[in-house]
Parts: structure tokens; C-alpha cells; sequence
């Protein structure tokens, strides 16, 4: 690992180059500081939860592997969030799936309470951060036919509708116990694997559904709901009911947040590209940042150009208010806490890279027509040394800076996770 003072005198020669470019790194760390991701829970446990032993069933998405050491209850989840979070500059959220309830036996999901959650509530509290929610529309048995809140069986419909209404009620109280808004977010895997008959009457019924799942008015303060969409899933190749055009218009019309997964598009489609235009409609979103491999893989996010340009988007776009960035992957097949530390600090650095930037002057350069200027200057910010910047950040943030979070993951392997047979 590098010394302090080795990292010391690179931020100060990065400061002075970063400098040249009227690059203010100082105020570039401070608003960084001010950024929470949103941690999904279910990085910990392979998208499992706690209702019962057999884990995640349905619902087309699939975490692959069997690396040891996955987290068996809530308390040995919160234990390992815990590890993630220390490992992590700055402060962030934690994002919880509905399936990850505290229950003394068995409780419908439909019948959820605020109460079952208190422990998650009650940590949350202790260690200052955020929480966002998720109702959990898969792993259930009144899943298993493909369709939730569009189906067409009305008890089964109503069943979804009700544990989306029990789902905001639980936001709602997080949100209030925590004193930031839970943005609790719906996804449902209803679809065809065929091609359908009927393409309109599930999207018909999935809109009354939500209608009635979001009748009661809510403030904003305590929660604030997303919808997300997909495009295709293992199983509903043919059709998905909640498509990307069906939120949009939803979201638009409700004024609820739209949430952007980027796995969830053709494969050369970006999410980058999308965020200035639903933000002019809309007025915030949540994101969940993955990585697909040649399918909605949902592989470690890494810094990849395109998580690079999401960042710049929602920098230059001055959006940092208005959007939720939340993490969505689960990889099984290496170290769990590795996972989340990696995905997570990938995505803190793409902000500081972008922060980073002399958007001004490119800008400029781009109104003056100057693309010669534009390309060579954004080639040239490629090889600045955000890294020193980085580094220094994770010091000054009482982080391990480096690869030094990894010796500390190693340990906590040996110690805890190693232990879990
Ligand atoms: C599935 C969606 C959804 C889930 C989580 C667990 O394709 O991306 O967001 O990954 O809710
Ligand atoms: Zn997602």
C-alpha cells in the first residue's frame, strides 16, 4: 500500500494539473461526499431473503456460483453491509427487497408490516444512513404462473395489489423513522416466453393495479415511488407487460419516479443517452446500475465507459438532486462483500471522474463549434490522474485507499464468512 505521504504529494501534483484545466479538486471531493448510493441488500445473499431456505425461485433473474460464505440470516447480512460500508468513502443507503422481513413465523406478503422490518429500521438508525425499499413480486408461489399484478386471475391480481399497498406503507415508515425519503420501487417479471395473443389486456390490468396500488397520496418527505422496466427476462422473452414505454408514460402521468436499470435495454442500447431525456418530463428517477454480459446478466459493475458517461450525464446535467443512484447486481461466484466493494467504489469513482470534469470549457467548445477541441480534450481527460484524487479522497474519507480494501476483505473472509457452513 502506498504511504500517506506518497499519496499526499500525488493529490498535490494532481490538484495543480487538475488546476490548470480551472479543475477545482476540493470542491470536486466535497460534493462527492455529499452523494449516497443506494446498496442493494441482495448482493449479500444472492437475491435469496429470508422467508424461506430455498431462495431465489422465478422472476427470470438468476445469481450464478457457489462461492462460500453467504449470508444465512438478517443479522449476519447486516454484518456484512457493515464490513461493505467501512470499506466505502463517504456515506451511503441501504436498499432492502421486501423478502428480507423479520418475521416470527410465517407472514403473507400481503400482510407485511412496518413492525417487521423495526430491526433493519433500528440499524439503520444507529449508523446514520438512509433506507430504500422493494416489494418483492417474485419468489411466490402466486408467481408461478408468470403474471402478478397483470394477471388475469383477480384473486391473484389482487393479492400483488395488496402487497404493493403494504410495501409503500413500509416505505412510507422508513422514510418517516429515518427523516429521508425511502424510494420504494416496484419491478415485476410478468410476461410471455411465447409470442402473446393479447399484448393489451395485461398492460390494461397492470395499469389498474398500480393506480390502485398508488391511490393513497403519501408525502413526499417519507417515500417516493419507482417504477422499472425490462425488456426481456428468462421466460418472457416474447413480451414483457412493463415495458420501458409503459413506465415512461406511467411515471409521466403519475408522477412517479422512473427507475432506469441499465441491463434492462437492447444491449447497445445506453442508459446514459436516456437520462437527459426522461429528465426533461420527469422529475427525479432512481437508476439501478448492473452490468449485463450479452444478457440481463447482472454482473459487478465495473468502471466501464458506459458507467463513466452515466456519471458525466447526471453531473453535467446538474441531477444530482434529482437522481436516486441505486446498485442492482448479485454475482455468486466470487467473494460477496468483494462484489459489493467493487461495484460500489466503481461507482464513487465515475462521479469523481466526472466531477472532475471541465464541463464548462467543453461545453463552450461544443457551442463554438470547436469538435476538433471537444474530442481532443475529452481523449486528453482520459489519462489525468483522477486516481491521486481517488486515493486521497478514500484517506482523507477513512477509507482504505487502493487495493488495501481487499487485505481487510480477506481477513473478514477468514474470520466470518469462511465460518458459514
Ligand atoms: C430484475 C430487476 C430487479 C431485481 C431486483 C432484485 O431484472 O432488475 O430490479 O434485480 O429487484
Ligand atoms: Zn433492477
Amino acid at each position: 500500500m502506498s504511504s500517506l505521504k506518497n499519496i499526499e504529494n500525488a493529490y498535490e501534483a494532481a490538484q495543480q494539473r487538475y488546476g490548470e484545466l480551472g479543475v477545482d479538486t476540493e470542491q470536486a471531493m466535497e460534493q462527492l461526499s455529499k452523494i449516497a448510493i443506494s446498496l442493494h441488500c441482495w448482493q449479500g445473499d444472492d437475491v435469496g431473503g429470508f422467508e424461506s431456505s430455498e431462495g431465489l425461485s422465478g422472476g427470470g433473474i438468476m445469481a450464478t456460483g457457489a462461492y462460500p460464505g453467504k449470508a444465512r440470516t438478517a443479522g449476519e447480512l447486516r454484518a456484512d453491509v457493515d464490513k461493505v460500508m467501512s470499506l466505502l468513502p463517504g456515506r451511503h443507503r441501504l436498499n432492502l427487497h421486501a423478502i428480507y422481513a423479520e418475521t416470527k413465523g410465517k407472514v403473507e406478503r400481503n400482510e407485511l408490516e412496518p413492525e417487521h422490518f423495526k430491526t433493519w429500521i433500528d440499524w439503520a438508525k444507529a449508523n446514520g444512513i438512509g433506507m430504500d425499499f422493494n416489494g418483492t413480486f417474485f419468489s411466490h408461489p402466486k408467481a408461478d404462473s408468470g403474471f402478478t399484478l397483470s394477471s388475469a386471475d383477480e384473486e391473484i391480481r389482487k393479492f400483488w395489489v395488496e402487497h404493493g399497498i403494504v410495501c409503500r406503507k413500509i416505505g412510507a415508515a422508513m422514510g418517516k423513522e429515518l427523516g429521508t425519503p425511502c424510494v420504494t420501487n416496484l419491478w415485476i417479471a410478468d410476461g410471455y416466453k411465447d409470442i402473446p395473443a393479447d399484448r393489451k389486456g395485461p398492460r390494461e390490468r397492470l395499469k389498474k393495479s398500480l393506480d390502485e396500488i398508488f391511490t393513497k397520496k403519501i408525502d413526499h418527505s417519507h417515500l417516493l415511488d419507482a417504477v422499472e422496466s425490462k425488456l426481456f427476462g428468462i421466460g418472457s422473452e416474447s413480451y414483457v407487460v412493463g415495458s420501458h414505454e409503459f413506465y415512461l408514460g406511467y411515471a409521466i402521468e403519475n408522477k412517479t419516479l422512473l427507475c432506469l436499470d441499465t441491463g434492462h435495454f437492447h444491449p447497445t442500447e445506453v442508459v446514459s443517452d436516456k437520462i437527459s431525456s426522461v429528465m426533461t418530463f420527469l422529475d427525479e428517477i432512481l437508476l439501478h446500475v448492473s452490468r449485463g454480459v450479452r444478457w440481463d446478466s447482472d454482473h459487478v459493475v465495473i468502471l466501464s465507459d458506459e458507467l463513466r458517461a452515466i456519471a458525466q450525464e447526471i453531473v453535467r446535467g446538474d441531477y444530482l438532486d434529482r437522481v436516486h443512484i441505486g446498485l442492482d447486481f448479485f454475482d455468486a461466484s466470487i467473494n460477496r462483500i468483494a462484489a459489493w466493494v467493487i461495484g460500489t467504489r466503481c461507482m464513487i469513482k465515475a462521479l469523481l471522474i466526472a466531477l472532475l470534469e471541465p464541463s464548462e470549457k467543453l461545453r463552450q467548445m461544443e457551442l463554438d463549434g470547436d469538435y476538433t477541441g471537444r474530442l481532443a480534450m475529452l481523449e486528453e481527460l482520459k489519462t489525468l490522474p483522477f486516481g491521486a484524487v481517488w486515493d486521497y479522497y478514500c484517506t482523507k474519507m477513512e477509507t482504505p485507499a487502493g487495493e488495501s480494501w481487499l487485505d481487510e476483505t480477506r481477513v473478514y473472509e477468514k474470520n466470518v464468512l469462511s465460518k458459514r457452513v
